[in-house]
């Protein structure tokens, strides 16, 4: 387990802080990423993951939207592409079939999903379906993460995918995803992290003071960057759209794990820094500070 800087990252990584950029390269150099977040009273937390995609160095970020409700979110942002999926008319998530979103899926270097979406009946099976058809990286946050709890409460139940899965729990999630209390989360975080994360194959990013992240394979990292100005709500959606806009970049689970949480304390460190009080940060903040 290492302490996650920039000379971790560059040590045990082999990652530059700030990422590199060829002179003569151009936006599909830096690839495009799918944001299947927001619902009709949280289109803010689809809106933050996808604005925080830009920031993070995505070439494209296309904002996925059951269809009837597409239109009501145009020119909301006007770097982010819209990109209806076929519903049947009331623009709610439960009536976007899961081939649909992986068909859009399917011209993504990457696919964020969770943040702001809602919970409805059996949507467990549909984002185990959803996620059994999806070739590119996929970074799973919010209720995408409670949806799996609910459908794989056995070990070994994640769904079996050939791309990388980063999962980035709080402590509240972590604790539906593995059956325990908050508490308990809390007690061994690194342990738990790397257990959960050898476990079901999935690189884990258990939030809070002090991320940890972890791979499959063992490594696990400690972050140092943050402050308590971080806990307001939408932070950690922006957290998701970074971790998906490098995954989309081809950085590896790993790399862009421990890179984008790294990175997201420190535009979080900035943006407080430049107020008064840490309270009045909120998470635009940190997506302007990237
Ligand atoms: P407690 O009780 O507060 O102490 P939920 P959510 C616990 C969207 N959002 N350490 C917490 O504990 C999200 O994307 C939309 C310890 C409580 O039990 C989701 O889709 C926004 N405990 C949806 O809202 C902005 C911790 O977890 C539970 C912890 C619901 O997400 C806001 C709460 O978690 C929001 O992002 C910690 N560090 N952190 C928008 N603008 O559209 C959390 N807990 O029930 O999963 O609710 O995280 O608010
Ligand atoms: P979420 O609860 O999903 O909105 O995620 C909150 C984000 O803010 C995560 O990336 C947390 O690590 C970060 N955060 C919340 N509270 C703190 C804190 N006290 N210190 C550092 N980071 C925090
Ligand atoms: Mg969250």
């Amino acid at each position: 387990t290492y302490l996650l800087n920039a000379d971790s990252l560059q040590a045990k990584l082999g990652l530059s802080f700030p990422l590199p950029r060829t002179e003569d390269s151009h936006k599909g150099t830096y690839g495009h990423v799918l944001v299947a977040a927001g619902s009709a009273l949280m289109s803010g937390a689809g809106l933050l993951s996808a604005r925080a995609a830009l920031r993070a160095g995505s070439g494209l970020v296309s904002w996925a939207q059951p269809a009837a409700a597409a239109p009501g979110l145009r020119g909301f942002a006007p770097e982010i592409m819209l990109r209806a999926v076929q519903d049947e008319g009331t623009g709610e998530w439960r009536q976007v079939k899961p081939e649909r979103l992986a068909e859009a899926a399917s011209g993504a270097d990457a696919l964020v999903i969770g943040p702001g979406m809602g919970r409805w009946e059996g949507d467990g099976a549909w984002l185990r379906s959803l996620l059994e058809r999806v070739q590119a990286p996929v970074l799973v946050d919010a209720d995408a993460l409670n949806m799996i709890a609910d459908a794989c409460a056995q070990p070994g139940a994640w769904p079996q995918r050939n791309a990388p899965t980063v999962i980035t729990p709080h402590p509240g999630e972590m604790a539906r995803l593995a059956g325990l209390t908050v508490p308990q989360t809390q007690r061994d975080r690194i342990g738990l992290a790397r257990d959960y994360a050898a476990r079901h194959g999935v690189t884990v990013v258990l939030k809070g003071a002090r991320t940890v992240v972890a791979s499959p394979d063992g490594r696990a990292f400690v972050n140092t960057t943050g402050n308590p100005g971080m806990a307001t709500g939408g932070a950690g959606d922006a957290l998701a759209g970074i971790i998906g806009s490098l995954l989309g970049q081809g950085l590896n689970a790993l790399e862009a794990a421990a890179y984008g949480v790294y990175w997201h304390g420190l535009a979080g460190d900035r943006a407080a820094a430049s107020r008064p009080q840490a309270a009045s940060l909120i998470a635009g903040d940190i997506v302007e500070a990237l």
